[in-house]
Order: structure tokens, then sequence, then C-alpha cells
């Protein structure tokens, strides 16, 4: 992989912020925007801007095609099936709320067990508690082991027969960690459960392969993976998604429509209620185009050494807390003694340096590491060793100033 050549190709991250060049690590929060997709959506609103599935004009054909090429490129990306099985949504969140809504509420009753745990990002949690709450379902939560992995004994200990439904992240967004999937489903397969996966992390940095893996759904987001904000996409088996009833109810997703009741179009579109996201499918759908060129493996290299690197740059800094499992994708999650993570955050934005602080959407998480806060710094296909050098540089700094002011 060619850093320099990558990188010329994201113009956001050519600019000084605070009179130093910018060292974007906040990737894991949503990534940068390459040429290519910027370039697909001005194309898009300049050249065929229309509605899709309704007209006949040539700008309509034109949108349709590329709202549905771009669920075929999806397809083929994450290797569904068929491309009934991939629904355009908002993003991770709007994906995962739709699996609670809709098969959730249809599945779980009283006395029946849903199965999360305890690393899962709040999209991956609250969905769940108000099915909890709704149906009279328990919540259960595999713990982790020290290292914040899950092991594969408790997930045999904690998923039963009683068991609807697991639903774990793929990678962490605070750990890094990167959790079986593809046993975790045998386990809860095995106890007649379905397995639901939070793919947002993952799918940026991996190949995925939704049959392998065997899970009944997997969501995602566009916004991580270098496509637009507003768009991403739930996978489901189409035997689930075919018994399943809408969210969402309005044009577009219907049949027929009398006085009284309506009929449903078949899938997909059955869940895209309303004008759907026609740009941002259409831009994510250039992102994976340009992730391709590039190669999945070669980025899930990039990135793993990257934070290897950053791990090793980072422990030699004394008071500095690494947090997760030695093996791990493009993020680094830490604590600096005595300096709050939103310092250190403040510290290192003076110096043009981008990265998260705060619970990570994982307040759970946060107890169990027995922390309020953590600082993060998440790795992408665009950065580079020099990148992890000014964060040392910039940590350093942090250290030497908080160790002078008090
Ligand atoms: N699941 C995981 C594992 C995530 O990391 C995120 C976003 C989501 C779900 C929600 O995705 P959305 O696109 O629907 O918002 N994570 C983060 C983060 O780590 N920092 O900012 C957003």
């Amino acid at each position: 992989m060619d850093i320099k050549d990558i990188r010329s190709q994201f113009p956001i991250l050519d600019q000084q912020v605070n009179g130093r060049p910018l060292v974007y690590l906040d990737s894991a929060a949503t990534s940068q925007k390459p040429i290519k997709v910027i370039e697909t959506l001005e194309k898009y609103y300049k050249e065929y801007n229309s509605n899709v599935h309704r007209g006949v004009h040539t700008l309509g054909t034109r949108a349709t095609d590329g709202y549905e090429g771009a669920r075929e490129k999806i397809r083929k990306f994450i290797n569904a099936s068929s491309m009934e099985e991939i629904i355009f949504t908002r993003g991770t969140t709007t994906a995962l709320n739709t699996v609670a809504a809709s098969y959730a509420r249809e599945n779980v009753k009283s006395g029946d067990e849903i199965v999360i745990s305890y690393m899962e990002h709040h999209s991956n949690i609250i969905p769940w508690q108000q099915v909890a709450k709704k149906t009279g379902a328990t919540l259960k939560y595999l713990p982790l082991q020290e290292d914040g992995s899950i092991s594969l004994d408790d997930a045999r200990n904690t998923i039963t027969s009683n068991t609807k439904i697991v639903s774990i992240m793929h990678v962490s967004n605070v750990l890094g960690v990167i959790n079986p999937i593809k046993e975790l489903a045998q386990i809860a397969h095995q106890n007649g459960a379905i397995m639901v996966v939070d793919g947002a992390q993952s799918t940026p940095h991996m190949k995925i392969d939704v049959q392998d893996l065997d899970c009944d759904f997997f969501a995602f987001s566009g916004h991580k993976m270098c496509g637009p904000t507003g768009i991403g996409v739930l996978y489901g088996k189409k035997k689930l998604l075919n018994n399943m009833e809408p969210v969402e109810f309005g044009g577009e997703m219907i049949d027929f429509v009398e006085l009284q009741d309506s009929t449903w179009k078949e899938l997909p579109w059955k869940f895209e209620a309303g004008t759907p996201i026609i740009a941002g499918a259409i831009g994510l759908g250039a992102a994976i185009d340009f992730l391709e060129e590039i190669g999945l493996d070669n980025i899930n290299a990039h990135d793993r050494k990257l934070a290897q690197y950053a791990s090793e740059r980072m422990s030699e800094i004394e008071g500095l807390k690494i947090y997760g499992p030695k093996e791990r994708t493009g993020l680094v999650t830490f604590t600096m003694d005595d300096v709050h993570p939103h310092d250190v955050a403040t510290v290192l934005d003076a110096d043009g340096i981008a990265v998260r602080a705060g619970h990570h959407c994982a307040q759970p998480l946060m107890k169990w590491l027995k922390v309020s806060a953590t600082a993060r710094a998440s790795f992408y296909l665009y950065n580079s060793e020099e990148d992890i050098d000014e964060l040392v540089k910039g940590l350093i700094k942090t250290k030497e100033y908080f160790s002078n002011v008090f």
C-alpha cells in the first residue's frame, strides 16, 4: 500500500489545524472520504438527481440503476446470497433497531433470554433492553475475560435453550478485540437462537463473509468505511426477513393500498419506506469500489500493523495504560495517570492531533474497566507511522504539561 498516494486522495487531510498539519486519529468515530466518493456524490446531484422506482423518465432510471447497483455491490462485498437480503438503513443503529422492533417483538416472549456482552456499543444494548421491558424477556450479559475478550466456554454457559437472540459486536470500538462470531453463531444455533452481529467496526477493516459467519443479521454503517453519513446496511437471511413485518410504513414499501388495509412489496423494499437514501447508497457503492481496489486484506494488515506500532510506542510512556488484548484491529484505547482523557484530547488537539475521549457509547464496558472515560486513537488506511510518532510526541508533551501544572 502506497500510503502517500492513498492519503493524497483524501482532500480533508491536507490542512492545518491550530497551526499544525492535521493528524486524524478518529476514524472509528467516522472515516474521512476519498475524492472518488465526494465526486460520485457531486455527479449524482449535478447530473442525475431524481427519485427512484417510480418514474419512467431517463433521470429516474439512472438514479434507480445507481441505487440498485449499489445494493448489488454491497451484496457482493459481504457475500450475501441475494440482493433481497440487503436493506438500506440510516446506519448500524437503525439496522439493529429494525431487528429489535420487528424480529424480536414478534419472536421473543416472557421468560425468553436475549444475550449480549459487556463490551457492546449502546446501539446494541438499548434496543434489547427495550425488547426485554416490553416482552418480559431477560437480558443477559456475556462476561469478559481479564483482557476484555469473550470466552467460548462462558458463551456455552450463558446461551441456553431459553435464548432467542444473541447479539454481539464483531469488533469492539473501545478494545479493538475481534470476537469469534462464527463460533458464537454455532452456539446460538445449537440452542435454537439467532445470531445478530454489530459489524460497525469490522466491515471497514476486514473482509466480511456473512455466509461463512452464518449470522442471521449483520449491521454496518457507510460513514466508517469511506462512505457518506446517513447510509448503512442491514443484512438478514431471506427466510427470516420474509416472515418479518416492516417497522416503517408509507410510500415505496407498498404494493396495494385499500381504505382499511394494504399489502407490502417484496424484499428488500418492504423495509425501505419513503424516498430512500439515494445519494448515500450510491456514495457507499463508490466507497466499496475504492476499498476493494486497495484490497480489504491489505487494509486489515496495515491497520493492525499501525495498532501494533502504536501500542509498542505508547507503552514506553510511563503512566500510560492501554486497554484490551494484544491482538487488535486498528485502534488503541488508553488512559494517562492523573490526567482526564478529555484533557489529553484537548492538549493533543492544540497540536492538530484528533483523538476521541469519553465513554465511547459503551458505559457498561467503562464500568467493567473501572474508568469513567478513556482516550482512543483509531487508524485507517490513510494513516502512517509518522502520524503515530506525532501522537507519541503529543502524549509526552501532555504528560509533561500536566506534571508541571500540578
Ligand atoms: N456499533 C459500534 C461497534 C460502533 O462503534 C458504533 C459507532 C455504532 C454501533 C453506531 O454506529 P452509527 O453509525 O449507527 O452511529 N461508534 C462510534 C465510536 O466509537 N465513536 O463514535 C461513534
